[in-house]
């Protein structure tokens, strides 16, 4: 909590540590009232710097020091400062060594960083600066030391004891208890580090990488939860793998190990050797798992997997530099996740999120750049601009350079900077210096926020067979940023003929034409496109693939968007025209309730019906833009309106296309019934599309519909199948039915918390009336805790994040209770508390009386005493 204004942090300030630790040997006495550690840290003064000895200051929080020794000697009370922060001594000579002991109370760590408790076990999350509450220490990512640790616990309730690295020796000791002794041979800093007690049980599996290196592979789970191991742990050998393959990539050390936990924060830590999941990003079975879950698994997995090279070998030099590691793993991530599932359903979903979460971020007062340059609290700064932003950063580099420029640019960074901690400037120069092209106009991505907006329109001479198009390129100002300089924007596109075939592209200057989409890389503020030797007048397929994380404006004519949707070669803009059209049906459904929507909806029927399309693709052309998405779409949204409309249209499109839905939903169901379940990209694809046109067919209540949605939740053999039909009926008006399956759903999953965080969340994220009531007394419920991040998510953060009409309430009720929340749980844990402020912090989006009331609850957390220097910073930005 907070004792004094807490200190902007600068990115201007950055200087090399005064001294660095060569080794760390740690060891920990865990009992269930407290722990005690013991660090010995092997020091010297940083070669780097001049030969004077300043003082040593080592990060510390909510530590009770027992002992502190230099080279041997125990040192007295005035040989020392302590605050609430630092451990400050003077050493007398360049190279050290300190012995601390220290006391902590892992059991009442609620923030669940640095040592904690969760259900019977101990564990660790560290990153960014936890580990500071586990010893002092240099708690700084430029500041690599090489580990030993040993913990001693309990041996019936903590048979299992687990570090980073090696199991290098174990034993017995006295009173019932046991140690193990772990050394991890690469140099990390302190935020990798972890460690894990507690009554485990494990699968076990075997990987053997290019070079011949035998691995043994670890995922340990609570027992109940033995049979739900398969899956992550297929994940891991497949992006094991794909990084050998796609990267050069190898594992290092002769164990890989997982841990689920139910208490976590986020989703996983990729400590070195010794990743913690978040139980629910890592466990899966069909029967309580949906497809969603299975791919977020995957992805995750893989993420943490790929953070061994980008991330720990290469590490990040200061906090500021953090997307240099995220960006370009969500960027690896993606690609492996494309290469493993539907490429343009992947590109899809991605820009889905980005466009709907990070351009809003990137749009409000929270706005900043990819490489931050201040903060006070970093643990606000794991934002959706670092990861996701940052992943479309690299992607663009990958699109400017190429495959093979790219892997050679990625080749020369790891192998420059091994061993090391690096910024995002050094990336950039590998990039640079393996391609040979010039970034330095690129950088200016890190440097500056907002999403940068595209205007573009065009001509076409027939005398000259020329087509032009012409690109403006600008960018809102952001806080802090009011000027902003041109970026170098790869905008990719494709030129249609009057048959929806791609023409031969062709610029003035060039000697042959080239076939299907092509790169322009805008670098002016304006410019000019000309295309030579067009014979008729094109449509322009535009930012193909979503080449450039922007907001591109064309006024394209419905008919024009219409036959894109039909015709485009590229899936995503195929997709991206029908989510035009359906932008456009629901604002003249805002401005008459009578509007004509036939094109639209007769072109949704065509999709439907379409024998060559995807069925991936066309449940992605039938998911309307989100509330969340078509609030961007206003500078003064009212919330109510855009729910009405958007759920007019569905109706609409229900009643008009019933028939032909209804045929696909029932062919597609009892494939379904009749195969295994799979969760291969066909299966997802199939069940997907049926699931979908189950939702719109359940909008009309007709009983043989209704009949099937029942029959579906009762007799699927798939969570994916029964979630969505529970989701359907928790949303219709049918109160028996409703009830019947949540009450079923509630006897039979009682006992597995991933499944009830389900069940809390589709009932705290339904639109209908009374939104407010349900959350109050879900959070009476007996398996609510307000302790349990994944219970907070699903209840009160389905209700702020989905159940819009419901959380903008015009009386403000929604947001009074969400300032309560944040209150109560900020003296818990404060990261969370944080995270689940954000919904408000969009305040300036929309009408009054929301925008004054959501206003006036900010003003109210302001206010509070003791704010977290995490909730403070949040609530001071965003007014
Ligand atoms: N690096 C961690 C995130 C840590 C968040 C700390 N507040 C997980 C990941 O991005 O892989
Ligand atoms: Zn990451």
């Amino acid at each position: 909590m907070r004792t004094e204004q807490p200190q902007m942090i600068r990115l201007s300030a950055y200087q090399q540590p005064d001294y660095l630790i060569n080794e760390t040997h740690l060891t920990f006495e865990l009992y269930e009232e407290y722990a005690l550690v013991h660090a010995q840290l092997v020091m010297q003064r940083n070669p780097a710097l001049d030969t004077n000895l300043p003082p040593l200051h080592l990060d510390g929080q909510e530590l009770s020091l027992q002992r502190l020794a230099l080279n041997d000697r125990e040192l007295s009370a005035d040989e020392y400062q302590l605050s609430p922060y630092q451990l400050s001594l003077q050493p007398d000579s360049e190279a050290f060594v300190i012995d601390s002991t220290v006391r902590i109370e892992p059991q009442n760590n609620t923030a669940l960083e640095g040592l904690y408790k969760s259900g019977g076990m101990f564990c660790t999350q560290c990153e960014a600066e936890g580990f500071r509450k586990i010893t002092y220490y240099l708690d700084r990512p430029d500041v690599m030391s090489r580990f030993t640790t040993t913990l001693s616990a309990d041996k019936n309730r903590y048979p299992v004891l687990l570090s980073n690295g090696n199991l290098i020796a174990s034993g017995q000791a006295e009173e019932g208890r046991h140690w193990a002794t772990w050394e991890d041979p690469f140099k990390k800093p302190a935020y990798l580090f972890a460690l894990v007690a507690g009554d485990l049980w494990c699968v076990e599996d075997r990987f053997t990488t290019l070079s011949g290196r035998e691995v043994t592979l670890q995922l340990y789970v609570e027992p109940k939860n033995i049979d739900k191991c398969q899956h992550g742990m297929d994940s891991l050998k497949k992006s094991m793998r794909w990084d050998e393959e796609k990267y050069g990539r190898e594992y290092d050390l002769d164990i890989f190990m997982i841990v689920a936990v139910d208490d976590f924060n986020m989703g996983a830590m990729e400590n070195k050797g010794l990743n913690i999941f978040n139980s629910s990003c890592v466990l899966a079975k069909p029967e309580t798992a949906t497809d969603a879950t299975y791919q977020r698994i995957e992805s995750i997995v893989a993420h943490e997997y790929f953070h061994n090279w980008s991330g720990n070998r290469v590490t990040c030099r200061d906090w500021f530099q953090l997307s240099l590691k995220e960006g370009f793993t969500v960027f690896r991530d993606i690609q492996f996740s494309a290469d493993m599932n539907s490429k343009a359903v992947k590109r899809i979903e991605d820009v889905a999120y980005l466009r709907t979460h990070q351009f809003a971020e990137d749009a409000g007062p929270m706005a900043h750049p990819v490489r931050p340059e201040e903060y006070l609290e970093i643990s606000n700064f794991y934002t959706l601009t670092i990861y996701e932003k940052g992943a479309e950063v690299v992607r663009m580099i990958h699109t400017l350079l190429g495959e093979k420029a790219f892997r050679q640019g990625s080749d020369l960074y790891f192998a420059r900077h091994d061993g090391q901690a690096v910024t995002c400037d050094d990336f950039i120069q590998a990039m640079q210096d393996a391609s040979g092209q010039d970034l330095t106009q690129f950088k200016r991505w890190y440097s500056q926020a907002g999403t940068p907006v595209l205007n573009v329109t065009d001509h076409y001479d027939p005398q000259q067979q020329v087509y032009r198009l012409k690109v403006k390129q600008s960018c809102p100002a952001t806080p802090g940023q009011p000027d902003k300089a041109p970026l170098v924007i790869p905008l990719a596109v494709g030129l249609l003929d009057a048959k929806g075939r791609d023409l031969p592209l062709q610029l003035a200057g060039e000697t042959q034409a080239s076939i299907g989409t092509r790169v322009l890389v805008v670098t002016e503020a304006e410019q000019t496109f000309e295309f030579i030797k067009v014979t008729d007048a094109p449509v322009p397929s535009l930012l193909r693939d979503f080449s450039a994380p922007v907001n591109l404006f064309f006024a394209y004519s419905t008919e024009q968007l219409v036959f894109l949707l039909k015709h485009d070669s590229d899936g995503f803009n195929r997709w991206e025209a029908g989510q035009q059209l359906a932008v456009r049906a629901i604002k003249a459904l805002m401005a008459d309730a009578k509007a004509d929507l036939s094109a639209f909806i007769h072109a949704l029927g065509a999709v439907a019906q379409d024998p060559t399309l995807d069925v991936a693709l066309k449940a992605e052309i039938f998911s309307l833009p989100s509330e969340s998405y078509l609030i961007e779409q206003f500078t003064q949204a009212d919330v109510q309106a855009i729910h009405q409309a958007r759920e007019a249209l569905r109706l609409q499109i229900a009643v008009q296309l019933k028939d032909a839905l209804w045929t696909r939903y029932q062919s597609a169901r009892h494939i379904s019934q009749e195969v295994e379940y799979s969760a291969q990209a066909d299966h997802v694809a199939r069940r997907r599309w049926q699931n979908v046109a189950l939702s719109y067919l359940m909008l009309t209540e007709l009983p043989e519909i209704v009949l099937a949605c029942v029959d579906q939740f009762e007799h699927a053999d798939n969570m994916t199948e029964r979630f969505a039909a529970l989701t359907c009926l928790v949303n219709s008006s049918l109160c028996y039915e409703k009830q019947q399956a949540l009450a079923a759903f509630e006897r039979e999953f009682a006992d597995d918390a991933q499944v009830m965080d389900q069940w809390f969340s589709v009932q705290a994220g339904s639109f209908l009336k009374g939104g407010l009531g349900r959350v109050k007394t879900l959070m009476q419920h007996p398996k609510f805790s307000i302790k349990n991040p994944n219970k907070v998510r699903s209840v009160i953060g389905a209700f702020a994040n989905q159940s819009l009409v419901n959380f903008h309430q015009a009386d403000g009720s929604g947001y009074a209770f969400l300032a309560e929340q944040i209150l109560q749980l900020d003296r818990l844990n404060p990261q969370m508390a944080a995270r689940i402020l954000a919904p408000l912090t969009r305040w300036q989006r929309f009408a009054e009386p929301q925008r004054s009331a959501m206003k006036k609850q900010l003003q109210r957390i302001q206010q509070a005493e003791q704010l977290s220097p995490d909730v403070y910073e949040v609530v001071n930005k965003s007014l």
